[in-house]
């Protein structure tokens, strides 16, 4: 049990990667530690399949996001402009798109969500909205040249949507592909979104980084095959990288009944 009434923004007790227990997850919606880490997740050679894949589709970019980032599925935070509807009306096409890919290898959000459910034992399932159906989880995405600094929180930029009524979410990446230099490392800040944060807002999605001024922070540098889980209410960013970083991700929240939620 995850025992959602306990959620509060705490500081870090550590700075250390968990692996994957009941623990370390509702840890990690607390914001008591920063990340879990699962190694080894996945072998090079399913990686390997579903970047081969993913290319032979090719990827769209994200709409109003500089610098630029690739995508292969759709996301709830470029239907907010478009509209609810449209969105639920992209998500078979998407999920089929999905399909052409895992088929080719494995399905990663399949094999979290089973983990995750031995682990904690609570139901863990596709986020999903009266009237419309389904959400889509799952994304290929290639972030090569960074991210600005962000937060991902539905409860403040999904109003409107089911899964704005998370009390904590989370967001995994596998590492699909990655360059071999000291490069494209992602950076979280012990420092959760607020309300009053808003005035740090430079456009679609960016904030300065005077947000976080005074913040501890940790870093990683993932390697192929791992999968990374933080809390991104905490203000994150990636670092530029040269040549590929590729990842397969979705967000990931808890819901007051205990559930947890996946969805793109
Ligand atoms: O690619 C990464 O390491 C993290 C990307 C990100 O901003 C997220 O997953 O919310
Ligand atoms: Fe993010």
């Amino acid at each position: 049990m995850i025992t959602p009434n306990l959620i509060k923004s705490k500081v870090w007790k550590t700075t250390e990667a968990l692996s994957l227990s009941a623990k370390s997850l509702r840890m990690l919606f607390e914001n008591q530690i920063p990340i879990v880490q699962i190694e080894q997740f996945a072998t090079n050679q399913e990686c390997a399949a579903l970047v081969t894949q993913a290319n032979l589709l090719g990827f769209d970019t994200y709409q109003n996001v500089t610098p630029k980032i690739e995508r292969l599925g759709i996301t709830v935070f470029e239907y907010n402009s478009i509209g609810k509807e449209d969105y639920f009306l992209a998500v078979d096409r998407a999920s089929k798109e999905q399909y052409r890919i895992t088929s080719a290898s494995f399905n990663p959000l399949e094999r979290l969500m089973a983990r995750i459910r031995n682990q904690t034992g609570t139901t863990v399932r596709i986020a999903s909205e009266s009237c419309y159906g389904s959400y889509h989880a799952g994304l290929i995405r290639k972030i090569e040249q960074g991210t600005q600094l962000h937060i991902d929180y539905a409860p403040s930029e999904q109003i409107g949507w089911e899964v704005s009524k998370v009390v904590g979410q989370l967001s995994w990446n596998l590492y699909l592909q990655v360059s071999a230099n000291d490069r494209g490392k992602t950076y979280i800040y012990d420092r959760q979104w607020r309300s009053e944060d808003e005035r740090y807002k430079l456009d679609s999605y960016g904030y300065n980084e005077a947000v976080v001024s005074g913040a501890s922070s940790i870093c990683f540098q993932p390697q192929v095959g791992d999968v990374f889980i933080f809390n991104t209410q905490n203000y994150h960013i990636v670092e530029p990288t040269e040549g590929q970083r590729v990842t397969f991700t979705s967000a990931m929240g808890l819901l007051p009944n205990d559930e947890i939620i996946f969805w793109s």
